[in-house]
């Protein structure tokens, strides 16, 4: 019998490393959300939790597509996007715990991760309110004289609110250096696109504020990550903002409280699984360029330690002082504001007695 192979003493192209740290990160992300779940379900993460199991490809290429001086703004479900970004499984678990050493200190949750020397400045919870601030952070960059840009991510859900007419008109008539990333996976909440939107073809939607837009298969990393790059580097070069609609799926419900078959066929969900899982396609791309099976069980099973590992963690970090509530929360000068509505002063707080007419 010949002898076996061992992944060691082949050396697949360069390239090949590279999709390889790639494949790394998506099945940490795919393997993180699943231990989420489970850990939401035993009641240790409080709030919401949002998984995005089937959104890997588009997570990674467009995190990849950034330069390092890039910052990333995304909505709520946004593990993913912190892991992309190489924050540590252990620090975003600690997070979804609420403990002292998550991401946010344990103040964010899971829709509020944050990581600002990474350059990821939220995770935000309303849906499109991250919008408006993205820009905001591009009008900053330029008035700072940066030539960076801004990735700002969010759902198809957040096209139909006003913030996204605010946000990208100015954003086309100021010339910022953005680019909107929709990541269309095909409902928000229980409502399909078709039924909320009336160009369904969300990029088109762009053209309204004279802006470029277009759309990518969301479930191919390597087709994210250069339409990504061609408009970061637009954004940056030529102050042009533009958005990029990306089509994906998402394998699990809205949040972990939605079992997400009640708007959906389970046969739809099936055929996702089966024929587009970004992660198997990813795999087979790697296999045909000479990465062998064993290296890609050894990045999961590299996975599954630090999704472990990252439990554990989170399990040991304690929670945040009571007294530290308030920290980060208010400018410095903000206690002359405070002073004013202190009670007795002129537009102070008054006390009021609640009387549940005991008559005690
Ligand atoms: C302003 C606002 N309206 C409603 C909600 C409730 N809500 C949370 S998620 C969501 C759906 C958003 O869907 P989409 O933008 O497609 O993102 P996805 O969940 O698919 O990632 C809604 C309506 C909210 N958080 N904020
Ligand atoms: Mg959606």
């Amino acid at each position: 019998m010949p002898p076996l192979r061992n992944s060691s003493q082949i050396a697949p192209p360069s390239d090949a490393l590279q999709l390889l740290a790639q494949y790394q990160r998506l099945v940490l992300i795919r393997e993180f959300e699943q231990e989420a779940e489970r850990q939401y379900k035993a009641a240790r993460i409080g709030g919401y939790c949002h998984l995005s199991s089937g959104q890997e490809a588009c997570t990674v290429g467009a995190v990849d597509a950034m330069a390092a001086c890039d910052l990333l703004v995304t909505g709520y479900r946004c593990h993913g996007f912190a892991l992309a970004k190489g924050t540590p499984a252990a620090l975003v678990m600690a997070e979804l715990f609420g403990r002292r050493d998550g991401c946010a200190r344990g103040r964010g949750g899971s829709m509020h991760l944050l990581d600002v020397e990474r350059g990821f400045l939220g995770g935000w919870g309303i849906v499109g309110g991250q919008l408006p601030i993205a820009a905001g952070l591009a009008l900053g960059l330029v008035r700072q004289g940066s030539s960076s840009a801004v990735l700002c991510e969010l759902g198809d859900g957040a096209v139909n609110t006003g913030a996204w007419h605010e946000a990208l008109n100015l954003a086309a008539l100021w010339h910022l250096p953005i680019v909107y990333l929709i990541i269309n996976n095909e409902y928000g909440m229980g409502t399909k696109v078709e039924r909320a939107s009336s160009q369904p073809e969300l990029y088109r939607r762009a053209a309204a504020f004279g802006m470029h837009g277009e759309r990518v298969d969301g479930n191919d990393l390597l087709a994210v990550q250069s339409a990504c790059e061609r408009l970061l580097t637009r954004a940056r070069e030529e102050r042009s903002p533009a958005v990029l609609e990306a089509l994906t799926y998402r394998f699990r419900g809205h949040s972990v409280a939605d079992p997400g078959i009640s708007y959906r066929s389970e046969e739809e969900i099936e055929e996702h699984l089966r024929r587009h899982d970004p992660i198997l396609a990813f795999e087979q791309d790697l296999l045909s360029k000479g990465v062998e099976p064993q290296q890609l069980q050894a990045a999961r099973e590299s996975a599954a330690r630090s999704v472990a590992e990252a439990v554990s963690f989170a399990e040991r970090s304690p929670a945040p002082e009571l007294s530290s509530l308030a920290e980060g929360v208010y400018a410095s000068g903000s206690d002359v504001q405070f002073a004013r509505m202190r009670l007795g002063s002129p537009f102070g707080e008054q006390e009021l007695v609640f009387d549940a007419g005991l008559g005690r």
